[in-house]
């Protein structure tokens, strides 16, 4: 689990720590048991023997550097985001920005082609390669809820993943492009004690994600940072694993379960050496679904703790805030 082996003393601290770890190749009981108290305890675990074909990952790698390298005019094509499409350093509406570029696509196999189009000779096969990663991630996140549904004890296992697998599930897939930039320093990095740090270079700032849960993979290059569950002010560096998929829970299924699985805040920092590219994809259910704790997760000890909303309007409310705000909060019931 995360073991805290280094702190550094300014206004943030960053510790070193493993991520708990998930072999899918386990017996079903181990991993589902182990899978909800990541879940519980972090908000987040690593998979490792997921199933996702190489070949799959490395296509997508591949044609991700291929678009971020054309021209600026040929991917501002694809923008700006509305909020899908290509954007640069600017994220939602409200004013919060990163030092990254990226593609947000809805997960309707012809959406992403029709943002694509206009942009490269090889849009179709971008767009080709991007809805096969999608088709096998959607399975993997299926399969992993319906773990959690199982390891909850669920009387419905499928309660999680049958809102995914829904044909209007409004699931999202993310390309983040991060350059690699001089201004981390080993300072800024949390490596080299230092007065008056401000802080590491931020590619995207700390938040939660609304969604059910995020499946992420980047490539071999370090950025993903974890809020300390004990400690706001300590960020957890998660070791990066390109053979691996970080799964992080998301705000409505901390929702569903009130409370009981938490939805963990993350941010990415900026590499000084290397750029890194994740692919994201984010498990939704569909706009009119009513996200509300599930009953069986409400006792009279733990009675509702958040009020049903639909997820059109939790998005509504987050498009209308900055990232970094504690969303799920304003769901609290009274
Ligand atoms: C965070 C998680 C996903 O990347 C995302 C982001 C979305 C966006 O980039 O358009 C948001 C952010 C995310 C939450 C608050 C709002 C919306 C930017 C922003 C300031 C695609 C999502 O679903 O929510």
């Amino acid at each position: 689990m995360v073991a805290i082996t280094s702190v550094k003393e300014s206004r943030e601290r960053v510790v070193s720590s493993d991520i708990p770890e998930i072999d899918l190749q386990w017996k079903r009981d181990k991993a589902r048991k182990l899978m909800v108290r990541a879940c519980e305890e972090f908000g987040i675990f690593k998979v490792i023997n997921h199933g996702v074909p190489k070949e799959i990952i490395e296509n997508i790698e591949k044609e991700g550097k291929n678009f971020f390298s054309l021209p600026t005019s040929d991917k501002q094509k694809a923008g700006p985001p509305n909020p899908l499409g290509y954007g640069s350093k600017q994220i939602g509406y409200n004013g919060d920005m990163g030092d990254l570029e990226y593609l947000l696509f809805h997960t309707n196999p012809t959406s992403i082609y029709q943002r694509l189009r206009t942009t490269t000779k090889d849009a179709f096969k971008f767009s080709c390669v991007v809805n096969d990663y999608v088709d096998k991630v959607r399975k993997l996140a299926c399969d992993l809820l319906e773990m959690l549904g199982e390891g909850l004890g669920l009387e419905d296992t499928k309660t999680f993943s049958k809102l995914v697998m829904d044909a209007e599930s409004d699931s999202l897939v993310r390309l983040n492009y991060y350059p690699c930039c001089e201004g981390n320093s080993k300072e800024k990095l949390g490596i080299i004690k230092k007065k008056d740090d401000k802080g590491p270079r931020i590619g995207f700032g700390d938040h939660s994600d609304p969604q059910i849960i995020t499946l992420l993979r980047s490539n071999e290059v370090e950025g993903l940072q974890i809020q300390s569950p004990w400690d706001s002010s300590v960020w957890i560096p998660v070791k990066s694993d390109a053979s691996a998929f970080f799964i992080n829970v998301g705000d409505a299924l901390q929702a569903m379960t009130n409370g009981r699985l938490t939805s963990v805040r993350h941010r990415a920092i900026v590499n000084t050496q290397k750029t890194r590219m994740s692919t994201i994809f984010f498990a939704s259910p569909s706009l009119q679904t009513l996200i509300s704790p599930l009953p069986e997760m409400v006792t009279h000890e733990k009675p509702h703790k958040y009020r049903p909303y639909t997820w059109a309007e939790y998005k509504r409310i987050m498009y209308s805030l900055k990232l970094a705000t504690n969303r799920l909060e304003l769901f609290l019931s009274d």
